[in-house]
């Protein structure tokens, strides 16, 4: 039987008629533990010589059937579920590095993630150095003896910078480093940096794997072998578990994963042209516009261009504020890939923790707006910011 497509995985990848009683919706195991049948069993799970359950930090029901669906959408062998993606992104970095270990990072990052790398990290003996991962010299240059990870989010948070992941992957293979990719703003259905050659996935799962704002987990996906030294290391002994109820729910959005991705991407098409065509917005940040600097390795590399965007308008910081405090339909809240549109200002937000050099190295300048387009009706949203930006 041929590869059933994406919609098809969304469906099924994961899910099996629980043996029990035929529920077809995977059932939550709301369970902290496990029984095991006598002591011998109980001892060979936990030296890994027995496959089962133990005990619900290290893995459970729910959550397996989500790791299986994560890991068939982005083509890899096996998934990490955890209650977050900074839980993800800390776990699988924590594994990979240790003391005296230098990281390479993309210029970009999301704020805690930036925050990880440089304020937690330093004080456990990690350097983490961002680069400009389109120059393959700067790369070559920056790479040293003891890089253990080449770590990239495309597109970067909120800036939408896009990073050539084929060039990136094929530098990291011929120094042997692995490449972490944060997926989060494309989501496997435009993006699969496996495919590619890249060695680990990231996820907030909160994002557009959840897509109904109502749910916190974060993901990881590479090889099993990986995978289980992660799941028996820094997810058991640091614990950022998912619980099982928030496994099902993003079981369920991602069940709907391609159609919603598929609608955000055309909506945030529609506001993105809107904006551009506004005398009051100086640019609009998408990689779908046909003049995005790196328009063309978009439609490379990705399936689609997603459902975020950022602008800046004519006025500054000033002007940006008042934009955001005039919008009735959008919300103004962090978080993003949700069906309601969200609107925030990442200088004094998500990325206001960021010196303020590093920020605007970054180019997150103060007067930048991020805009995460929802499943409203495109003329509504439209509509909302028009008489936004009339209020300037
Ligand atoms: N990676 C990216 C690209 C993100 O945007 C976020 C959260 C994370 C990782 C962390 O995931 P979390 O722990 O929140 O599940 N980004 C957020 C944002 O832009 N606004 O609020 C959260």
């Amino acid at each position: 039987m041929k590869k059933p497509g994406f919609h098809t995985l969304a469906v099924h990848a994961g899910q099996h008629p629980d043996p029990l009683t035929g529920s077809l919706a995977t059932p939550i195991y709301q369970t902290s533990t496990f029984v095991f049948k006598n002591a011998e069993q109980g001892a060979a799970r936990f030296a890994g010589e027995e496959e089962g359950y133990i005990y619900s930090r290290i893995g459970n029901p729910t959550v397996t059937a989500l790791e299986e669906k994560i890991a068939a959408l982005e083509g890899g062998e096996a998934g990490l579920a955890f209650g977050s993606g900074m839980a993800a992104i800390s776990a699988l970095l924590f594994y990979l590095a240790q003391s005296g270990d230098h990281i390479v990072t993309s210029p970009v990052l999301y704020g805690s993630t930036h925050g990880l790398l440089h304020d937690v990290f330093p004080r456990y003996g990690v350097k983490a150095e961002p680069v400009d991962l389109n120059d393959e010299q700067a790369l070559r240059n920056v790479i040293k003896e003891n890089t253990k990870v080449i770590y990239v989010e495309t597109p970067a948070n909120p800036t939408m910078d896009l990073v050539d992941l084929a060039k990136v992957i094929k530098v990291a293979k011929e120094h042997n480093i692995p490449v972490v990719v944060d997926n989060t703003f494309m989501s496997p259905y435009l993006q699969r940096p496996l495919e590619l050659g890249a060695d680990f996935i990231i996820h907030s799962a909160t994002k557009y794997i959840s897509g109904h704002g109502d749910v916190l987990g974060g993901l990881i996906v590479g090889s099993k072998e990986h995978i289980t030294g992660v799941r028996r290391t820094t997810l058991k002994d640091i614990g950022g578990n998912i619980d099982p109820f928030a496994a099902w729910l993003l079981l369920r959005g991602l069940k709907t994963l391609p159609v919603r991705v598929q609608r955000h991407s055309e909506n945030a098409m529609e506001v993105a042209r809107f904006l551009k065509s506004h005398p009051a917005v100086l640019e609009v940040y998408y990689p779908g516009l046909p003049d995005f600097p790196q328009y063309d390795l978009a439609k490379e590399q990705m399936d689609g261009f997603g459902g975020v965007l950022a602008f800046e308008v004519k006025g500054g910081v000033d002007a940006g504020r008042k934009v955001i405090n005039s919008v009735k339909l959008c919300h103004v809240a962090v978080s993003l890939g949700d069906v309601d549109s969200l609107i925030e200002h990442p200088a004094s937000m998500t990325h206001a923790g960021i010196p303020l050099e590093d920020r605007l190295s970054m180019n997150i300048t103060d007067g930048l707006i991020r805009l995460s387009v929802g499943l409203e009706d495109p003329e509504d949203i439209i509509d909302d910011l028009k008489q936004a930006l009339e209020q300037i």
